[in-house]
């Protein structure tokens, strides 16, 4: 028995097993966020980003913003990758304007073989959102899980924040490869049992952002992004209340290895825009669904364009009556200063091509 309403609304589940459909299902990377005025009213309310992330009824309201305004077929859990390295001591933090940022980063050897896995009951935060936002979703849609590929992570957490060209945590990986694996097997793990706490809480489907993979030369990109996520992968809990959890695997600049990506053992890739649609299918073959590909530069287009672009990419893929197992999505986040009305046109072009009611 499950603690949850129905699902009323499969159509992204189905899609990422690569059954058929009847309508490609839509929704897109950081739909809940600041391009959405309600958003900023209820940061504003709750003080920073942080205060928002960390109270779950907050969050829950956040993760459903965007479902009150577009007919999206899933709903994120409104949180952040940084979660993890915060709960092991590093201490996030914003400052207005810029992106997050770390007290305590990993600076030198010592702090780094010092590290321990989180304290999961510091991520309990986490973990009550999912619940009370799968709880608020009602089986409207399902509610996808997320957490930060183990580079990702050791990216920020190495940098102490974002960088332009993270060449500390590059050099790192050069100079000290056992110190980045020793790094990486502790994410690994962590990132585990986060998504299986999180699967554990109501997440129907779980996604890994690895928007630092692309950065990587060939070869160490499968030797320390890649194979990490396969190792998450392996320990992930993958049915929960008699459903098959899906697993998407999102590397941004990853079109060069979908092959190897589609033998990680996840059951979908997330492509960013500048990969070939038709191209990528070909390349994995039927092993695994794909969730993209929009370049969401669209989004600050005339409406005419953002439906002829949106039609390029449904085109591309055929028809999900077939089971050709595909999620309409952007190639990357929405940006912060993107028009609503934008995302209103392309969820309707996305779902008029399909034929669904508007
Ligand atoms: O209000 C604000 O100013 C904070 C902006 C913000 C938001 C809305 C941050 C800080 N995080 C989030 C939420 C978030 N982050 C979500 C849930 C929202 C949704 O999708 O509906 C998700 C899935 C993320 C994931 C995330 N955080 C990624 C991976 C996805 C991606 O965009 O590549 C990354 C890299 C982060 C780190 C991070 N957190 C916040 C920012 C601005 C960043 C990016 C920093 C950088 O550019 O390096």
């Amino acid at each position: 028995m499950t603690r949850f309403a129905p699902l009323q609304n499969d159509l992204l589940l189905r899609a990422l097993l690569r059954q058929p459909v009847k309508a490609t299902p839509v929704w897109l990377m950081r739909q809940a966020g600041r391009y959405l005025p309600e958003y900023r009213a209820l940061r504003e309310r709750a003080g920073s980003f942080l205060a928002l992330a960390k109270n779950p009824a907050l969050a829950t309201e956040v993760a459903l913003q965007p479902l009150e305004r577009y007919p999206l077929d899933a709903a994120i859990l409104f949180s952040d990758i940084l979660t993890i390295p915060d709960a092991m001591g590093l201490e996030l933090f914003f400052t207005e304007g810029e992106g997050p940022k770390f007290r305590r980063p990993l600076k030198d050897e010592k702090t780094v073989l010092a590290l321990t896995p989180p304290d999961l009951a510091q991520l309990q935060y986490v973990f009550d959102a999912v619940t009370q936002t799968r709880v608020a979703l009602g089986g409207r849609v399902p509610l996808i899980g997320f957490a930060g590929s183990p580079w990702t992570l050791a990216c920020y957490m190495v940098e102490g924040g974002s960088s332009s060209d993270f060449h500390r945590v590059k050099a790192m990986l050069y100079d000290r490869p056992d110190l980045m694996h020793h790094l990486l097997a502790t994410n690994a793990s962590a990132v585990a049992t986060y998504l299986n706490a999180q699967i554990g809480a109501g997440a129907q489907a779980v996604m890994l952002f690895d928007t630092w993979g692309g950065i990587l030369a060939d070869g160490a990109y499968q030797q320390f992004s890649l194979n990490y996520m396969r190792q998450v992968i392996g320990q992930l809990q993958r049915e929960q209340d008699g459903a098959r959890i899906p697993v998407v695997i999102f590397t941004r600049g990853g079109g060069q290895w979908l092959e190897d990506i589609a033998a990680s053992g996840a059951d979908a890739i997330g492509l960013d825009w500048t990969v070939n649609l038709a191209q990528a299918r070909h390349r994995v073959g039927q092993q695994v669904a794909l969730q993209g590909n929009l370049d969401p530069a669209v989004l600050f287009t005339q409406p005419e364009v953002i439906r002829a672009e949106a039609r390029k990419v449904l085109a591309s893929f055929g028809q999900p009556e077939l089971g050709v197992g595909h999620v309409f999505n952007l190639g990357h986040g929405i940006p912060p200063n993107v028009p609503p009305e934008a995302v209103s046109t392309l969820i309707e072009a996305v779902r008029e091509n399909n034929g669904r009611k508007v």
